[in-house]
């Protein structure tokens, strides 16, 4: 079991940050982690709060990223870094299933910050609710937050945060909300090329080891054009996409290289989406014959051969995509812009060019019936995908399927809505052969996914959103983990 306090006053130092920083950052973590827990599945680093963090740290001001789902710490893990480092401003993430975990983390710590502020999807999208959601909080940071960051700083540079002319003009900052006062204006989003790259002492290299090397999360782009209902990209973004230029991607990679990095984890959206960047991409790094491997999310349309070869000659290894349902219909309702026949020509194509393919899938969606979710299921085994994630559908604030269900009058309320819980299936040793005992056993140490961690809440206070129950839903979610995994063609490959 590693000492977490330890374990990340060790890191501070090997990286030479402060152990009396004026401000901390906090990725929270997606799930209540017990104490000890290291981390098994791979994830991606919170790439704002490594953006905000440098930003500080350039104007002078001593900053730490606690990255608590890096490192799987437990609430009381992080109290204790948070009162040990003791910071006048303490700042969170926020998407909407963290607010959970972090109302848990405020109500544990022993010492108050002078101010707390957050920032991230889940402010943005249901703005003063959050304030009703998390009463402490003393303001939140709407969007894109470079530039009413810069202003933050400023401020910080020239006033004390106890002193209360500061939270006076904090409510000037465009796209800031002080609780209590309205926003003064929307902030502006900052040029991506303009933007610094996330000092890499904000990452920490070690749970991301892989043979060979590190894998570490990248950014190229900012936002997705597709309009699926599910997805509140386009609220957090709106439906455009902006690029960074290839050369200074490439900058930051050759940075990454120099740390140790030898995998990419691209973050983006839809990193594949354009061609063109794709080709220039490849070219770039021959040019500075650079070899790194890397994987992204994709869609469907961006699968042609000459991007695969441009992809695969830059050393893509692995495509990730949301391919959602193996219904066209359901498909249709989810305006994902996708049909099983594009699915079927992509992975096929993926598996052509020796790139392997792993998928998301949804079981759930309002009106599905368990007949279509049964065609997903199918469809997943159809394909020969690489690995398969099945979710039970939520609605997130931000997305069109939340507005519907809302504007419905439906009798679920915010608080249903925003009930969330991260659910793995209820598959444990005893139901398993041994055959299928030694798959899981490999699954988990090839990082593909963590059966092992059975399902140990009780979830009956969650409301579905479905016409069948969360429990209904569960047994439809372990199946599809079952029928996928178990099969005896998926047992031969091991
Ligand atoms: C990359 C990504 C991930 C990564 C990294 C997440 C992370 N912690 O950064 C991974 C793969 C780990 C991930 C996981 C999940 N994700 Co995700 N993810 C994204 C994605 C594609 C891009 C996010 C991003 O990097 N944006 C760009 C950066 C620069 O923005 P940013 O980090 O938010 O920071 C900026 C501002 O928000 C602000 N800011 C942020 N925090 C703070 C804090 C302070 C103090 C201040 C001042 C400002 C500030 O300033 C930053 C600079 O501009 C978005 C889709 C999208 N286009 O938004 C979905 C998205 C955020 N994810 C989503 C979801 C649901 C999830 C998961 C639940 C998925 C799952 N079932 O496992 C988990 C939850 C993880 C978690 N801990 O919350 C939803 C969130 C919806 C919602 N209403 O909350 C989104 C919007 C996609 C969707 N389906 O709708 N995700
Ligand atoms: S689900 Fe993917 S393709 Fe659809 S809008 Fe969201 S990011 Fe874009």
């Amino acid at each position: 079991m590693i000492n977490a306090l330890n374990y990340f006053n060790q890191y501070l130092k090997d990286t030479n940050q402060p152990d009396n920083p004026d401000i901390v950052l906090v990725n929270p973590p997606l799930d209540i982690y017990d104490p000890g827990q290291s981390g098994k599945y791979k994830t991606l680093p919170p790439f704002g709060l490594g953006i905000l963090a440098t930003m500080a740290d350039n104007a002078g001001i001593k900053t730490v990223l606690v990255d608590c789902e890096a490192i799987r710490l437990s609430p009381d893990e992080i109290c204790s870094i948070i009162d040990n480092l003791n910071p006048s401003v303490l700042g969170f993430n926020l998407t909407s299933p963290t607010v959970k975990t972090v109302k848990i983390i405020l109500d544990k710590l022993h010492k108050s910050p002078n101010l707390l502020i957050a920032g991230g999807v889940h402010p943005t999208t249901l703005k003063d609710y959050t304030f009703n959601q998390i009463p402490r909080l003393d303001a939140i940071f709407i969007g894109e937050s470079e530039f009413a960051w810069i202003e933050y700083l400023r401020l910080m540079n020239k006033t004390d945060v106890i002193n209360r002319s500061f939270k006076d003009s904090l409510r000037t900052i465009p796209g800031v909300i002080v609780n209590g006062y309205p926003m003064q204006g929307i902030g502006n989003k900052m040029e991506l090329d303009e933007v610094p790259f996330p000092a890499r002492k904000y990452s920490i290299n070690e749970p991301f080891k892989i043979s060979g090397g590190y894998q570490a999360g990248i950014l190229s782009s900012r936002g997705c054009p597709f309009p699926c209902k599910f997805c509140a990209a386009a609220a957090f973004t709106g439906r455009t996409i902006r690029f960074r230029s290839i050369n200074n991607l490439v900058d930051e990679i050759e940075i990454m290289l120099n740390d140790g990095i030898t995998h990419l984890h691209f973050g983006d959206d839809t990193f594949t989406v354009v061609p063109k960047r794709l080709k220039e991409f490849n070219t770039e790094l021959k040019n500075r014959q650079i070899e790194i491997k890397w994987k992204s999310f994709s869609r469907t349309e961006s699968i042609t051969e000459k991007n695969l070869e441009y992809m695969k000659e830059s050393g893509c290894h692995k495509l990730t995509f949301g391919i959602e349902s193996g219904s066209d219909d359901v498909l249709g309702i989810m305006n994902k812009k996708q049909n099983s026949d594009d699915v079927r020509r992509a992975i096929s194509l993926c598996k052509d060019f020796g790139i392997e393919t792993k998928a998301f899938f949804m079981l759930g969606f309002p009106g599905e019936t368990k007949k279509q979710m049964q065609q997903t299921i199918d469809f997943s085994i159809e394909l020969g995908l690489g690995s398969a994630f099945f979710y039970i559908v939520r609605a997130f604030p931000g997305t069109e399927l939340f507005n519907d269900i809302i504007k419905n009058g439906s009798n679920l309320s915010y608080n249903d809505l925003l009930d969330y819980q991260h659910i793995w299936p209820r598959i444990t040793d005893n139901d398993l052969t041994g055959e299928q005992l030694l798959v899981k056993n490999k699954l988990e140490k090839e990082d593909i996914f963590d059966l092992s961690k059975t399902l140990k809440y009780n979830i009956t206070h969650l409301k579905s959103i479905s016409e069948y129950s969360i429990d209904e839903l569960c047994k439809e979610m372990a199946n599809a983990y079952i029928q996928f995994y178990f099969r005896q063609e998926y047992l031969d490959q091991f």
